[in-house]
């Protein structure tokens, strides 16, 4: 069976086209934009990632990592061990300390209406960012979050590091930069950048 990406390179579905080059498996990817026409006939909900596997329509671009990880049996611990729990505990704390600050900066620039954005919100999530990157790589093991090998949360922060650039978010510790320059030397991120 194969994989249907659906979403552009630059959106979160990078996270997915890094993933499933890191895996080695065949996929096509269909380059649609967020609420396209092409996007809402298979998902109402418009967002992307979408994932289409045979008959099933798979959504969330953390949700399908998990699932291709999992199935392919790499990029994750095993589920149910205590390891996945800790992998988890950061695949949410990222997406709770550090994708939600890119996210609503990004909601308050060019994704809400024009009279709902409230620009001044975009310093205090800088502001925060910049704490909670420092204090994750505080505390990660190194060279990843999980310690020697790179796991789902890695691709999901590293997409972040990208995304924080291009909104001009602080860069960080120098350690988040080395961490990053890491991940982006692989010939897999590579590979699906130039897509
Ligand atoms: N939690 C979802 C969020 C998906 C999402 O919001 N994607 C953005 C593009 S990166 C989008 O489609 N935005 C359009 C919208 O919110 O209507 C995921 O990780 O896949």
């Amino acid at each position: 069976m194969t994989y249907t990406v659906y979403g552009a390179v630059r959106s979160r579905a990078f996270r997915v086209l890094w993933l499933l080059e890191e895996l080695g498996v065949p996929y096509t990817h269909v380059a649609a934009g967020p609420q396209s026409e092409e996007v809402r006939k298979i998902s109402p909900l418009g967002k992307i990632p979408v994932l289409v596997e045979g008959d099933a329509v798979l959504r969330d671009s953390s949700a399908i990592l998990t699932y291709l990880a999992d199935k392919h049996g790499a990029f994750t611990a095993a589920a149910g061990t205590l390891a996945r729990a800790q992998q988890d505990a950061w695949t949410f704390r990222i997406l709770d300390e550090v994708e939600s600050l890119l996210w609503t900066a990004s909601k308050h620039t060019f994704v809400l209406p024009e009279d709902e954005r409230v620009p001044e919100i975009k310093d205090p999530c800088r502001a925060e960012y910049a704490r909670n990157v420092a204090r994750i790589m505080d505390e990660m093991e190194g060279p990843y979050l999980m310690g020697s090998a790179p796991c789902v949360a890695d691709i999901i922060l590293c997409h972040c590091g990208g995304w924080a650039q291009s909104a001009k978010f602080p860069k960080g510790p120098e350690r988040f930069g080395t961490y990053l320059s890491a991940l982006r030397a692989r010939p897999a991120f590579q590979r699906a950048a130039a897509l």
